[in-house]
């Protein structure tokens, strides 16, 4: 029988299981990196379990997000960062070369290996064939730490791409949103999307890595193109054409699911507020003012994007009632418009060019004002996610959010009538590494930690009896933005979980933090979720913090693979409603009582809760695999490390 790519890849990796979708496999990874907000409690992590170096063929560390300096900390945590770099032998990408994923795809990553990082868009490196996984921090540390990457084996299902993208007016983020409107955030939970079909030699590297980044937002657990003649191309333009493989998927390879998608009759999208699945054609919002606009991010800064876009803006001048961000993802990309003069074009036009860092995209810097709309070319637009609550946030293509930037409304590009440059991937990139610090030999590193850096919390062994309060009931698709926000202030606890812990469900609850720790006192609390808890990002501190606060417990309709994982690995049950109808017999502040847990995960994994103040009961059960089981019992990913390191 013929296979698919992912199968191809996980084989050639494989350390145990059998590769069948529901099975749970062990493969050996490649690469491991870590940007500096997850960064510091997963080399943190790593130093706890003891290892004095990593045992992965390639780890790096990068800093990207936790870029404003207003006080000490954030500098205080890429001094750390690059010494535990130095100290347990990774390479460190120093502030200012860029967002991970994107310097990874141009400086790492490559076809046929695996590689995993802690962050949601780590599936960036599927666009070169690399099998590329998101994960909490403590995940990539036992990984970097020996341990195989042991995962339940996902579907695989196949798009079929042909036909051809009518540049310049559509780009790749029009596909990815055309796929977000047909699939939905949840799409994708439980599922690889492997591309395929013709039309994938219309797509550059970059312009696949576009797509596989934001197929993050379909809930996906990654996605992967081929290697082809494009990404031999995209190699020997980086000067490494040596780490080219061909890599497709045979004839007869099998797929659960196929979906065909057309280029050509692709159009210009948008997401529209709060979601990125909540997409629709630029057309239809055609002449919708606007106040500011944000261009980059680690979905779309490669160099061709930021050329078309200057191309855009030459000779113009940002709408007076605009503002306009740009940040270049990669100093690569960055130092390569300064060289061509592109720079000069942008800011001739009145853009406000960033440093090559998440920036707005996080809310780090370039927060719109109250009420105002942003159009941005990144990947998310969940509420309060830009730093302002009540903003407005659309996701575009660069071109639609650079023809936007000088009308100061909402265009269709192909009635604009402004001339767009069909630009073409460079022959060659400029290659300049001297922010990246490779692994030093001496061993006697010492590890620099600031005042604000402190120690990861570990959990106790699970109890057998469960008796807590219902602490919050949700919808639907809560983010883990909902759960522990980013921003410029919150950001900067990230290796302060103590501190943190305050801004737990804060933009949804400002009372959430008393009531837990009040609640702790009597037997800790539960959270009430709907369908795809925990979807977006692969913080785990938005599990590390709720089990900080004596969180036991979250029962929901279904959770998000990552945040799902990350409950797992710090020792909290993620529960899922038997009988769905049964989430409406629960409200805030109820009492619950589990019991039997130990016997429930060792066997069956179904539950009785015990609603107390209602006197109803209901069904609840988890899926866990044998791993996960094992986890739970410990407490979490840290002990069980500790134990198979030292054994
Ligand atoms: C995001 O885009 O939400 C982030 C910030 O990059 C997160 C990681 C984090 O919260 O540090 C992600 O995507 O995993
Ligand atoms: Fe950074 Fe935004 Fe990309 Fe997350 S999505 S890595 S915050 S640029």
């Amino acid at each position: 029988m013929g296979k698919n790519i992912v199968e191809k890849i996980l084989e050639n990796h494989l350390v145990s299981g059998v590769i069948k979708e529901g099975n749970l496999i062990g493969v050996r990874v490649d690469q491991v990196y870590t940007q500096d907000a997850t960064g510091t409690m997963t080399w943190l992590e790593f130093e706890a379990i003891g290892i004095d170096r990593v045992r992965v063929p390639l780890a790096v560390s990068y800093v990207d997000h936790n870029m404003l300096q207003s006080n000490f900390m954030n500098a205080d945590d890429h001094l750390f960062l690059r010494t535990a770099a130095a100290r347990f032998g990774a390479y460190f990408s120093r502030p200012g070369n860029g967002i991970c994923h994107q310097v990874h795809l141009e400086r790492f990553a490559a076809p046929g290996l695996i590689a995993l990082g802690t962050d949601s868009h780590t599936p960036t490196g599927g666009g070169i064939g690399m099998l590329s996984i998101g994960v909490g921090g403590l995940e990539a540390a036992s990984v970097m730490a020996g341990m195989p990457f042991e995962f339940t084996m996902p579907k695989v299902v196949r798009i079929n791409l042909f036909g051809k993208l009518r540049r310049p007016y559509v780009t790749a983020m029009d596909v990815i949103l055309t796929l977000l409107r047909m699939l939905t955030v949840k799409g994708g939970v439980g599922k690889i999307f492997e591309y395929g079909g013709e039309g994938v030699k219309d797509l550059s590297v970059t312009e696949r890595a576009t797509i596989t980044n934001m197929g993050a937002e379909l809930g996906a657990t990654t996605s992967i193109f081929p290697s082809d003649e494009n990404t031999l191309r995209f190699l020997r333009a980086q000067g490494r054409h040596h780490q080219w493989i061909p890599l497709e998927a045979d004839d007869d390879a099998e797929y659960s699911e196929i979906i065909e998608l057309d280029l050509s009759e692709i159009e210009p999208m948008i997401a529209q507020p709060h979601s990125p699945d909540n997409v629709v054609p630029v057309k239809e919002l055609k002449g919708t003012k606007i106040h500011q606009v944000c261009i980059g991010s680690c979905t779309n800064s490669s160099y061709k994007m930021m050329k078309t876009v200057s191309s855009i803006l030459k000779s113009k001048t940002v709408h007076e009632e605009v503002t306009l961000f740009i940040n270049p993802g990669s100093k690569q990309v960055y130092e390569m418009l300064a060289r061509e003069g592109d720079i000069e074009t942008l800011i001739s036009a009145g853009a406000r060019i960033l440093e090559s860092a998440c920036g707005p995209c996080i809310g780090m810097g370039g927060a719109p004002g109250s009420g105002q709309i942003s159009i941005r070319s990144y990947n998310r637009n969940f509420k309060g996610r830009s730093g302002t609550k009540d903003a407005f946030v659309y996701l575009a293509s660069p071109v639609v959010c650079a023809i936007a930037s000088i009308k100061g409304e909402i265009v269709d590009p192909f009635e604009a009538g402004i001339d767009i440059e069909e630009v073409k991937e460079p022959e060659t990139f400029y290659i300049n590494d001297n922010m990246i610090i490779p692994p030093k030999k001496e061993r006697n590193i010492k590890i620099i930690k600031g005042p604000n850096i402190k120690e990861v919390p570990i959990k106790e062994p699970l109890e057998d009896t469960i008796e807590a309060e219902v602490l919050l009931k949700l919808g639907d698709n809560i983010t883990t933005d909902d759960i522990l926000p980013a921003g410029s202030q919150v950001l900067p606890y990230r290796s302060n979980i103590p501190e943190i812990s305050k801004f737990t469900f804060k933009n949804i609850d400002e009372t959430f933090y008393d009531r837990a720790i009040n609640a702790k006192s009597k037997g800790g609390g539960v959270i009430i979720g709907g369908e795809n808890y925990g979807q977006g990002s692969s913080r785990e501190h938005a599990a590390i913090a709720p089990m900080y606060l004596g969180i036991k417990a979250v029962i929901a309709k279904s959770f998000a693979r990552i945040h799902r994982a990350n409950l797992i690995n710090f020792g909290i049950l993620p529960l899922i409603f038997e009988n769905p109808d049964h989430y409406e017999q629960l409200s805030q502040g109820h009492i619950i009582k589990i019991t039997n847990l130990i016997d429930a995960v060792k066997g069956n994994q179904r539950y009785m809760v015990f609603n107390l103040s209602n006197n109803t009961s209901f069904e609840v059960y988890s899926n866990l695999n044998e791993k996960e089981r094992e986890l739970v019992l410990s407490g979490g990913l840290l002990p069980y490390v500790r134990r198979k390191v030292i054994e």
